[in-house]
């Protein structure tokens, strides 16, 4: 029945049909499976096969934008349900996560996000194409001790180094821990970085910002 679910949702995605991506997400919570699950076995497959015909140029970017949506509209509707089933844990520190600048790519950043306010995470979400001059700003502003920076683009990566560079300059390196992630990202570019740590997904994700606020 699940595996039956889960393929549906990747053909939703395939198909960029919001509508039935977010019904189909309706029924998975009806059906008390875990939200998570849905995402990275139904919905991902379906986004992860649109991006390799994409990069086929089997499809364009019109079916990019629709398996972009649908899979907005997904998540949407699992992610109170992820948030409710996270909802009674302590809070662990306070976390600055944003997409870097030049980068519109949200979802995996959201998930993110989600999954650390669902653990016990103060999650200050600051978007898409965010200055490092405005993660920096908010890091000072709540006294994070987390900064979390998505890119999906490799031309994008750099701002990433961009932002510990600039924490560098400021004298903030040692109080304010910088997690990386994102599809392109790699352990090696982490190294070269001088990150605190990575993750290739949004579970290990945190695990990591538990262990890098002390409290895994
Ligand atoms: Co874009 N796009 N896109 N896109 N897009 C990719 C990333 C691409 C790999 C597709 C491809 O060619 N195969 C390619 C990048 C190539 C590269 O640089 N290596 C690409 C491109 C080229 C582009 C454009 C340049 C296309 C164009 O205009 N010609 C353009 C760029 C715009 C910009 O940002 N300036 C573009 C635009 C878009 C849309 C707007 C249409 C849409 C995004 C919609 C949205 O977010 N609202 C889109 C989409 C949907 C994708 C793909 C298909 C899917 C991304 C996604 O949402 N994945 C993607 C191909 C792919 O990745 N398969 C692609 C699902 C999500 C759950 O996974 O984001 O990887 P992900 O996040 C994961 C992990 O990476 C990790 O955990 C998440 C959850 O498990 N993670 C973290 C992410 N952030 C983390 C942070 C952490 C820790 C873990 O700590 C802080």
């Amino acid at each position: 029945m699940s595996a039956e679910l889960f393929q549906k949702m990747a053909q939703s995605i395939i198909e960029g049909d919001a509508d039935l991506a977010a019904d189909l997400a309706r029924q998975s919570i009806e059906a008390g499976l875990d939200p998570l699950e849905a995402i990275n076995q139904g919905f991902v497959v379906g986004v992860n096969t649109v991006g390799e015909s994409f990069s086929c140029g089997d499809a364009f970017l019109p079916e990019l934008v629709m398996a972009g949506e649908a899979m907005k509209a997904a998540v949407a509707v699992l992610e109170p349900e992820m948030k409710r089933l996270g909802a009674e844990r302590q809070v662990f520190g306070r976390v600055v996560l944003a997409t870097v600048q030049g980068d519109i790519h949200e979802i995996g950043k959201s998930l993110v996000g989600t999954m650390l306010s669902a653990s016990g995470f103060e999650v200050h979400d600051l978007g898409v194409d965010v200055p490092t001059a405005r993660i920096i700003e908010k890091v000072k502003e709540v006294d994070a001790n987390l900064v979390g920076l998505s890119a999906l683009l490799t031309t994008t990566m750099v701002r990433q180094k961009e932002v510990i560079d600039e924490l560098d300059k400021l004298g903030l390196r040692a109080r304010v821990k910088v997690m990386v992630g994102g599809a392109p990202v790699t352990r090696d570019w982490v190294q070269k970085i001088e990150a605190d740590g990575y993750s290739e997904d949004a579970i290990g994700a945190v695990a990591v910002a538990r262990q890098l606020v002390g409290a895994a």
